[in-house]
């Protein structure tokens, strides 16, 4: 039988990490990868722009700031910024209809419908949230920039995604290693409006939860070649389900070309092969069709912890169980 534990500690002879256990301790899972951040790293294509940099930091405050519960913050972007946006909005919507999952254009075309998507402007988060609640239950919340794995995943447990705010430099539109706006909104945002998707990214997040470093490690792989860099087979041809293809128009039509090797969907070897986050994937995993993917990502649930954990959906909190 299994009964509610208060304390997982309490479990004999394990150490598990700290883990949320109730929506609003999400507002603990903020540690921050800097690899990629336009003060830290040399290559960012605005570490030599003063006003990128300053604008980084007053939205990065934003995010800091913020409290679980509290209205989102909003950003007013600039004339340059929503230039930005244009651009990047333009050219993918121009090569989604050929290259993306049905999935993805289904959630994408309510995004213009029913959430003010379209090139003139940059969709607010609380409107986006708004509209993904309706949807799935998802919510968003903002992050200052790429966050580590382990907090990045937790969040996916209560059904919440952490979204960057800010804009990539206008200078590379085409791609950008560190996750910004134009990812979360064109990469993440229609495909967590699929009810199928978000829930897998919950069951992902959940087996998060108190996990090991190494297991940690297995989970991100695996987000990272399906979630963020998926192929999937959809009436006899290869499409994209992953976000950072498709808010990449340079990386979407190279993963979609007959440069880089495509492998066969398979968890196990996903979950250890190495990657890369600097530029374009050398390596694809392609899946017999987008539900052969999700079926096969249940994977995740095979991570052995002491303990089990149920999402309670009333209390937006997290139920740890012993295990019998
Ligand atoms: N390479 C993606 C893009 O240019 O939008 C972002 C990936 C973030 C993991
Ligand atoms: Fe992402």
């Amino acid at each position: 039988l299994k009964r509610v534990v208060d304390d997982v500690r309490s479990v004999p002879e394990e150490k598990v990490p700290w883990f949320p256990r109730q929506i609003k301790d999400l507002d603990r899972c903020n540690m921050l990868i800097t690899k990629f951040d336009p003060d830290m790293d040399q290559d960012h294509p605005g570490h030599s722009d003063p006003e990128y940099r300053k604008r980084r930091a007053f939205i990065s405050e934003l995010a800091f700031t913020h409290k679980q519960g509290e209205p989102l913050p909003t950003v007013e972007y600039t004339a340059e910024e929503v230039s930005t946006w244009r651009h990047v909005y333009r050219q993918l919507r121009g090569i989604y209809p050929g290259l993306a999952c049905r999935q993805f254009l289904d959630g994408l075309q309510q995004l213009e419908e029913e959430a003010g998507y379209g090139e003139d402007r940059i969709p607010q988060l609380r409107e986006v949230s708004a509209f993904l609640k309706g949807k799935t239950g998802f919510q968003l919340r903002p992050v200052a920039g790429l966050l580590s794995a382990r907090d990045f995943l937790c969040s996916l447990a209560f059904r919440v995604f952490q979204c960057t705010q800010y804009i990539r430099h206008s200078s590379a539109p085409m791609h950008s290693p560190e996750p910004d706006c134009c990812h979360e909104l064109l990469g993440h945002i229609p495909m967590l409006a699929d009810k199928e998707f978000a829930q897998f990214s919950q069951e992902i997040g959940l087996a998060s939860l108190g996990a090991s470093d190494e297991d940690i490690e297995k989970l991100s792989t695996l987000y990272w070649f399906t979630v963020e860099f998926g192929l999937c087979k959809q009436n006899g041809a290869v499409k994209a389900y992953g976000a950072g293809l498709l808010s990449s128009y340079g990386e979407l039509v190279y993963a979609l070309s007959n440069e880089p090797e495509y492998k066969p969907f398979n968890p196990e070897e996903m979950a250890t092969q190495p990657y890369q986050d600097q530029t374009y994937q050398p390596v694809y995993f392609v899946s017999e069709s987008f539900e052969d993917a999700k079926t096969k990502m249940r994977y995740s649930a095979t991570i052995k912890r002491p303990f089990a954990v149920r999402y309670d959906p009333f209390t937006c909190s997290v139920e740890v169980l012993d295990q019998p």
